[in-house]
């Protein structure tokens, strides 16, 4: 009689072992975007819908939420020890605090780690179990440091010859004054290690000033450039790209080692191969589902250049997760990423009659990569969202007209504003189509009235369905 029981536990056990091994118990997303496109905002709101997910009556198109299957989640302490935790109480404090504000901008690595506890759906594995867990696994990084990606796919010359065309684009003064000093060197011989850190910084303030000169989104690297964080006057920050075309045409073979374009070289590699293709491979190597957060309206704001920019650097970063087989990043690391969501952020700044039109703006200018990740079988949709919505859509007279406006709070001035954007047009590729177009997007400052908790937003619903909803099997 016992030695039936123990066979009978034996058995139970090793289905319910099997069915564990059934069932996605992890999922890992990449939240990408640009510096402000709002992935901190972003995985707040993610991590509060989920974390209220049981009284959240705002999630009608999150299936398993709808059908009552999400019994419980909770921020769970993450295995990583060495990954700073992402702060997500520091976080939502901001948004709820007496005088609200945005959580500032990101100047480091974190992580956060969920653990939802759900009824599993399927009827077979349900005769076994009845009920599972998901853990899902977040990074917030600053956006900067995104731009490193396409470095990777990139030799010294390469990545030379790209500065040199970014540069002729966007002329500003204070390239001109690093190209008055680095046109003086002398490439094909040494120079000293100081005289190379005061050439570089001459670069670095360049970079800097144009990154943060009004959202350019110029795909100005390296990243750490912008924001070192712990390696703020590192010497693996002493290089520069070389950018006279005589010598980028020449031939480089012949050069002696300690030259300064061959030390340049090494520097370049060295920074590629210590600083960025480890931070790839610990953050995106295992990453399954990817988001990418894109603020359209500052570019909408600032016009066809910013536009080509923007997208430019746009296809280049999702060039490097190419998602098939013969991809690099893929052969090097061996991600899987096999669902793309791209999202148009804060789209609360938009009637919601123009949401439509956003989404064909977004889709427009991302095209090409569209295509191309398609191709590859991923499972890809656009989106327009918000993580969090500060503002209501009110019907207000513009220039002698009623339209749709959206109201909120100024967060330059402070006050209560209507504020109509603009139509938007739904192709905007041509300089001339830009032209004919003006629009006036304005930042919002975040109410005190989101005290209840649960975070505002829009669609943050259909991004939990489409990223995860099909892991609650
Ligand atoms: N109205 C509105 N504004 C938003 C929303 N999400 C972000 N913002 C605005 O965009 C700013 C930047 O958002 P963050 O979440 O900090 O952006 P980020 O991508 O984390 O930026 P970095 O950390 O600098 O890389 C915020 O301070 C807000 O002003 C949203 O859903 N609605
Ligand atoms: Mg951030």
């Amino acid at each position: 009689m016992s030695t039936n029981k123990s066979t009978l536990k034996r058995l139970v056990d090793t289905a319910e072992h099997l069915v564990e091994r059934g069932i996605d118990k992890r999922v890992r997303i990449a939240v990408t975007g640009l510096s402000k496109a709002g992935k901190t905002a972003f995985i707040t709101s993610f991590m509060n819908q989920l974390l209220h997910v049981t009284d959240n009556d705002q999630l009608p198109f999150f299936k398993p939420a709808k059908d009552g299957r999400l019994l419980a989640s909770k921020v769970s302490s993450y295995d990583e020890l060495h990954i700073p935790e992402f702060k997500y109480k520091q976080s939502v404090s901001y948004l709820v605090k007496e005088q609200p504000e945005w959580p500032p901008s990101t100047t480091g690595i974190s992580q956060a780690q969920l653990d939802v506890r759900y009824k599993i759906k399927n009827e077979w594995l349900r005769k076994v179990q009845k009920q599972s867990h998901l853990t899902i696994d977040i990074i917030d990084y600053p956006g900067e440091w995104l731009l490193d990606l396409p470095l990777l796919r990139l030799s010294y010359k390469e990545w030379s010859s790209q500065c040199l065309e970014l540069i002729k684009q966007n002329r500003s003064d204070s390239i001109a004054d690093w190209q008055e000093q680095s046109g003086q060197l002398i490439y094909q011989q040494p120079l000293s290690d100081e005289q190379i850190t005061e050439v570089s910084n001459g670069y670095k303030t360049f970079v800097k000033n144009n990154f943060s000169k009004d959202h350019t989104y110029n795909l100005l690297q390296p990243g750490r450039f912008i924001l070192p964080g712990e390696l703020e006057g590192a010497p693996v920050l002493d290089f520069f790209p070389v950018t006279d075309s005589d010598i980028l045409h020449s031939d480089w073979d012949s050069l002696a080692q300690d030259s300064l374009i061959k030390t340049l070289e090494k520097r370049y590699n060295y920074y590629k191969k210590q600083i960025v293709q480890p931070f790839f491979k610990e953050y995106f190597e295992k990453v399954d589902r990817q988001i990418l957060l894109v603020d359209c309206l500052e570019v909408l704001n600032g016009g066809y250049q910013n536009y080509c920019n923007m997208q430019f650097t746009l296809i280049e970063l999702l060039k490097s997760f190419h998602y098939g087989q013969s991809n690099w990043l893929k052969r090097m690391f061996n991600p899987s990423i096999d669902k793309l969501l791209i999202a148009a952020t804060k789209a609360d700044h938009v009637p919601p009659e123009q949401h439509r039109p956003l989404e064909a703006f977004l889709q427009d200018m991302l095209q090409e990569a569209r295509n191309d990740i398609q191709y590859e079988g991923i499972d890809l949709e656009t989106m327009v969202i918000s993580s969090v919505k500060v503002t209501e859509a009110v019907m207000a007279e513009h220039q002698g007209q009623k339209l749709m406006c959206v109201k909120g709070i100024e967060l330059e001035s402070g006050e209560e504003v209507i504020n109509y954007p603009g139509k938007l047009a739904e192709q905007l590729i041509t300089r001339n189509d830009w032209q004919e177009h003006q629009y006036d997007f304005i930042n919002f400052a975040v109410p005190d009235n989101l005290t209840n908790g649960i975070l505002p937003h829009i669609r943050m619903d259909k991004v939990l369905q489409f990223l995860i909803g099909d892991k609650f099997r």
